[in-house]
């Protein structure tokens, strides 16, 4: 069939929209509608060439909600018509890895998915003239239509709305889960939160669920304090108007340190400060930001040996298939909320301007419907 999409043609260049071919799933795999797809920090970062798996040409985007349109053969657990959200983390429930408690990562198909194609090791997606196009993350919802392996959808419920239940395929559930899943925040806990974007803001509203006493945001714009104060922020700290040694005011407002720094920015000197500002002895620091290649992390081993511990998070620790429909649950019970970090809606071919919002820091989260 023809279908159209975002291609992201060359690193740093705007993505081209454009009718592609793609191909009938294959044994195992789910020909999916995309009806709707957010646009994350993550998509930017290899659309802008630092992202060492990034390759191109492309279509990209990972954090959509649609409906089956065929299943191919073999496909025993979903049917044409079931809404779903697609997964970059799949779960499999036979690797390694999902029969292990300690992971979320199931690792069944994550060569191929790296590489940009199906498990079979082939795209469904090419141009109009012959060219192949990449998969991303194993979705690519930046195309009206994409395949899928059915380990990587997660079945949800009809009547959630598709233009604010794709953020639950990636910033939603990453924020929240980081928080419950990877942290596992207890009652009373003081919390440090990096980065008061699509991420960040859910790892606030994760901390309140979690009934963390002290919630201390920091970012270097000061336009998201009003949102991050709505979902649960007590405190705010703007790096460029502390004079003076950083860490050390943030340990200041927390009386010693935090129980939990979260990292939601993807600057691996912010991701130090974090480290440094949980508490000596107990503290834990959670990076789900997403580093440039190349870049890397330090800090003295002092701050390991005296009890601190750095921890990371994909996907917020959730397995997809099973957690995913239960967090469209909580949204739709009102247990948490979506629509308000929903700052903007477009249309495909406006995609472009949805990533010029995020680099002014105007927007929260954009979601493309189409
Ligand atoms: P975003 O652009 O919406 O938010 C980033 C925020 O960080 C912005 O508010 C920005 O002002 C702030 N910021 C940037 N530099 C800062 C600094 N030096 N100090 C303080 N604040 C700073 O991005 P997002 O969609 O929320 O994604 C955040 C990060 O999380 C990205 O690196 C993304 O790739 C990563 N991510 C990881 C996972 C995962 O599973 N680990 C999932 C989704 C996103
Ligand atoms: N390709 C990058 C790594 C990117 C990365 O860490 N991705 C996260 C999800 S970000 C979603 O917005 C993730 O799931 N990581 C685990 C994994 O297996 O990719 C690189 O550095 O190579
Ligand atoms: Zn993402």
């Amino acid at each position: 069939m023809r279908t159209t999409a975002a291609v992201a043609v060359e690193a740093g260049k705007p993505m081209e929209i454009m009718e592609v071919n793609l191909d009938g799933p294959k044994a195992g795999e789910v020909l999916v509608e995309i009806k709707a797809t957010g646009l994350c920090h993550t998509d930017d970062f290899t659309l802008s060439g630092a992202d060492p798996e990034g390759a191109f040409p492309a279509i990209l985007g990972h954090e959509g909600a649609g409906v089956v349109v065929e299943v191919g053969p073999g496909v025993t657990s979903l049917e044409v018509g079931d809404h779903v959200i697609p997964l970059y983390t799949p779960e499999c429930r036979t690797c390694e890895y999902c029969l292990n408690p300690k992971t979320n990562l199931c690792q069944s198909i994550r060569e191929t998915q790296g590489k940009g194609v199906m498990p079979d090791g082939t795209s469904r997606f090419s141009m109009l003239d012959g060219t192949p196009i990449l998969h991303y993350m194993g979705c690519s919802t930046f195309s009206n239509h994409t395949v899928l392996p059915e380990i990587a959808l997660a079945k949800v419920r009809k009547d959630a709305p598709f233009d604010k239940i794709c953020y639950i395929g990636c910033g939603v559930t990453t924020g929240i889960g980081a928080v419950i899943n990877t942290a596992k925040v207890e009652i009373g806990s003081r919390a440090i939160v990096f980065g008061l974007g699509g991420i960040g803001l859910n790892v606030i509203q994760g901390l309140r669920l979690a009934g963390a006493d002290q919630i201390v945001g920091v970012d270097l714009n000061p336009g998201k304090v009003e949102m991050a104060t709505k979902f649960g922020m007590t405190d705010f700290v703007n790096p460029s108007e502390v004079s003076g040694d950083l860490v050390g005011h943030l340990v200041e407002v927390t009386g010693g340190g935090a129980d939990y720094t979260f990292d939601a920015t993807g600057n691996v000197g912010v991701m130090r400060t974090a480290l440094e500002a949980a508490h000596k002895g107990w503290g834990e620091s959670i990076i789900i930001g997403v580093a440039p290649a190349g870049a890397e992390i330090s800090t003295r081993p002092f701050q390991l040996v005296t009890g601190r511990s750095w921890r990371g998070t994909a996907f917020g620790g959730a397995r997809g298939r099973t957690d995913v429909p239960k967090i469209v649950d909580w949204y739709m019970d009102g247990k948490i909320e979506i629509d308000p970090m929903i700052t903007h809606i477009l249309k495909l071919e406006d995609i472009n301007k949805g990533f010029d919002m995020m680099h002014a820091g105007e927007s929260i989260r954009s979601v493309v419907v189409y």
